[in-house]
């Protein structure tokens, strides 16, 4: 299945922090990494006395189920030493699953396509350099999307 992972760090510096969770991905079980977006800075959405972010997108090819890949996910942020503040709070790694190939799913666990995707500057531009022709379920077009999210002072950080 073909699946984007979003990823975001903005403590214990955030850069190393997902080059980690990206070098452990690819070590899930029937998972590989088969894209990776340029690493992007942004200015925290939520509160804002927490430091700017650093967010990436990559494309996985994966046998896991959703729900199992999830397990997966938790599991890194639990070994780079994710600690659950506040809302929209401070981290050192957020791995969110945006879109598993065309499936959706809203039960408590997991919300498929990721129900934050559209007003997401940071998820957004980088899920579009590396899949620019994408049709996301529910959501639709990409194009039309990226269109409609302001930047929202997001800024290139690494070019890949
Ligand atoms: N969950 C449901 N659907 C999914 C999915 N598709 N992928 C559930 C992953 N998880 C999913 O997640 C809470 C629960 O969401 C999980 O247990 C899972 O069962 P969490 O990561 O602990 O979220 P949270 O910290 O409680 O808050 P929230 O509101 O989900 O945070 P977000 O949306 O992750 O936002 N600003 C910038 N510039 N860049 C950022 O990356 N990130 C956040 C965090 C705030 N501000 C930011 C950024
Ligand atoms: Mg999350």
């Amino acid at each position: 299945m073909q699946v984007y992972i979003g990823l975001g760090s903005n403590l214990a510096e955030p850069v190393k922090q997902i080059n980690w969770a990206i070098d452990a991905l690819n070590t899930l079980a029937d998972t590989a990494v088969i894209k990776q977006s340029s690493l992007y800075s942004s200015p925290p959405m939520g509160p804002q006395d927490q430091p700017d972010y650093v967010n990436a997108v990559v494309l996985i090819d994966t046998e896991l189920s959703p729900h199992l890949l999830l397990d997966g996910l938790q599991a890194i942020e639990q070994q780079q030493g994710r600690v659950r503040k506040r809302h929209w709070g401070e981290r050192t790694i957020d791995l969110d699953i945006l879109i598993y190939d065309d499936v959706v799913i809203d039960d408590q666990r997991l919300q498929l396509p990721h129900p934050g995707i559209a007003d997401r500057s940071f998820v957004l531009y980088p899920l579009a350099e590396i899949a620019p022709d994408i049709d996301i379920p529910i959501l639709g077009d990409i194009r039309q999307l990226v269109e409609n999210c302001p930047p929202a002072g997001i800024h290139l950080l690494e070019k890949n």
